[in-house]
């Protein structure tokens, strides 16, 4: 069934109660290509952002009990991200249920909170409709996970060949069969009515490839747009009307002011989350509210919404766009003295992190020698920490699409480095970063063997500070500087890669950053980079809410 999905990876574990699955995956792997990682998590990550980066969905498997229990962070992460990702979790023989049998657990009951779908498969004469169902569901909506699992005696039952069938699933939402009219009359009338509107895109419409769509729809229209961290790439963030990453995490400040200020919030394809929406402080209370979005239990849930639309973006920014050409002429919005402020703005802020550092390498120096050496297709992975608000921040995606990826709906540690293998897999010609913590990467260390026994030309960049330093700036801010539990035995992660077999390079000082770069920029080999940053809390991250306290205690 795999197969005739023309499913290409699957990344997994192997297992007691998998191997009936591996000696099919054997016969067929001409076709499929089984990518092992060292841990199951990292594997549901690896399937994770190949769905991520490809927009097809993500196949991950794992065994029972252990096996099943450890992917469980990557299938949250997906889900909870609208990412469409398959797992398939084998599981003990049904005869074997409820006796003590090792590994034997009740799967179907722990991934019901963080599935679309689940199920037990209970007969391998089901197994077609219910992996025709799993793509269906996966992909339909929004989009999210599904776990399968299946019993060993079940996946050693033969299945009639003439059963084993995809089908071709188109899903029409409503608002594609008929026409926008009343929604586009509804949304123009507030535009209208309204002194400076705004959109917030997110996640949504990179899901949806609304990037075209939303770029046609504000050139002529002249409305700024600002994303959330998943939205970024919604939009090139050098276009005069990109405002660039709002909320909390990397939000620029100006962008987070303009929102506030506006009279008008568009959000598309965003969920109002905490981070995007400063704690929902970030729409005025006076502002009215425009919320399109896949899912009706996403709208309305933070803001009081003046429209609701429930629709797919891509189709209804079209049609908007086409309403908009037949009936006003496009905003001359290139002389606006408002467009020329959001450069100015722009500048202010990008140079504002350009400042005299300390002899240590500072996180921005090693941002700012990205972007000047990255060629504009590279895929950038970015585990929590540090890196994040940098990167949203201060990092400007010149190509729209989705290139950068941020797990933000867990956050999870562990991330980048399994997920930069598999974008490599899926795009072996596009150069692939990832920016991992040196907490992270005790998450996920294994996988170097992953990266070299695939030769996957990954770079692996380590911010090495030797802590936790996202918590122990927490307690730095507000815990009275009382540092507990989050300092590291300091590493050397350059020894350790190459330990490994895996090329790599320890950089100390800020003056070394550009020719390590340039070393890996076109690298043939996984290439790990080991930064030694200047520990925190020296400096404080572009995170909203640290920022002012911060400055509150300065003040004191
Ligand atoms: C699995 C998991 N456990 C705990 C956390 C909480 N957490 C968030 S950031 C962070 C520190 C990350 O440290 P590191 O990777 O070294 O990055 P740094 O903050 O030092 O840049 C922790 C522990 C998390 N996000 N995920
Ligand atoms: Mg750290």
């Amino acid at each position: 069934m795999l197969k005739v999905y023309g499913v290409e990876f699957i990344f997994g574990v192997p297992g007691d109660t998998g191997t009936a699955l591996y000696e099919a995956l054997f016969d067929e792997k001409e076709s499929i290509k089984h990518v092992l990682a060292r841990q199951e998590r990292s594997a549901g990550f690896m399937a994770d952002v190949y769905a991520r980066l490809t927009g097809k969905t993500g196949i991950c498997e794992a065994p029972s009990g252990g096996g099943a229990t450890y992917i469980l962070p990557a299938v949250a992460e997906a889900n909870d991200s609208s990412i469409p990702l398959i797992a398939i979790t084998t599981d003990v023989a049904e005869n074997e249920k409820n006796k003590n049998t090792i590994t034997d657990l009740d799967q179907y009951s722990i991934f019901k909170p963080i599935t679309k779908w689940n199920t037990v498969i209970s007969s391998a004469n089901g197994i077609p409709a219910v992996i025709r169902k799993a793509f269906r569901l996966a992909n339909s909506g929004r989009p999210g996970a599904i776990n399968l699992s299946i019993p060993k005696n079940v996946l050693e039952e033969e299945v009639k060949e003439e059963e084993i069938a995809s089908e071709i699933y188109r899903e029409k939402t409503p608002d594609e069969k008929l026409k926008f009219e009343n929604e586009i009359k509804e949304f123009i009338h507030l535009i209208k009515n309204a002194e400076f509107p705004v959109i917030v895109a997110g996640g949504g419409v990179l899901i949806s490839g609304a990037e075209n769509e939303l770029l046609e729809f504000i050139e002529y229209s002249g409305i700024p747009v600002a994303t959330t961290i998943t939205g970024k790439g919604s939009v090139s963030e050098i276009h005069p009307l990109s405002l660039g990453v709002i909320g909390g995490n990397g939000g620029r400040d100006y962008a987070n002011e303009i929102v506030k200020n506006s009279d008008l919030v568009i959000f598309i394809g965003c969920k109002t989350g905490s981070v995007a929406t400063l704690n929902w402080s970030l729409v005025s209370k006076n502002a009215r509210v425009i919320q399109i979005d896949i899912d009706p239990n996403v709208i309305g849930k933070n803001y009081k919404n003046t429209l609701g639309i429930t629709t797919n973006a891509k189709s209804f920014l079209r049609e908007l766009t086409v309403f908009y050409r037949n009936n006003f002429r496009k905003k001359e919005w290139i002389n606006d003295p408002i467009t020329k402020r959001i450069l100015e703005y722009r500048e202010q802020w990008l140079t504002s992190f350009d400042r005299k550092f300390r002899k240590k390498i500072h996180p921005f120096q090693i941002i700012k020698e990205m972007q000047k050496l990255l060629p504009d297709d590279s895929i950038i992975i970015v585990d929590p920490g540090t890196a994040t608000p940098y990167i949203a921040g201060c990092y400007i995606q010149k190509k729209p699409g989705r290139k950068i990826i941020f797990p933000r709906a867990h956050g999870g540690l562990g991330y980048a480095l399994p997920s930069a293998i598999a974008a490599k897999l899926a795009f072996p010609d596009l150069p692939v970063f990832s920016l991992i913590g040196d907490g992270s990467i005790g998450f996920c260390l294994g996988e170097l063997e992953t990266a070299l026994r695939l030769n996957a030309p990954a770079v692996f960049i380590v911010f090495n500070n030797g802590c936790f330093s996202w918590i122990k700036t927490l307690q730095f801010l507000y815990h009275n500087e009382k540092y507990f539990s989050v300092d590291f035995h300091p590493l050397d992660y350059s020894k350790i890669a190459s330990a490994f077999g895996i090329k790599s390079m320890k950089i100390k000082q800020p003056s070394e950053i550009e020719t390590a770069l340039i070393q890996v920029v076109n690298t043939n080999n996984p290439f790990l980079l080991d930064f030694t940053i200047d520990e925190l809390p020296f400096d404080i991250p572009p995170v909203h809410f640290w920022k002012e306290i911060n400055k509150m205690k300065n003040s004191e």
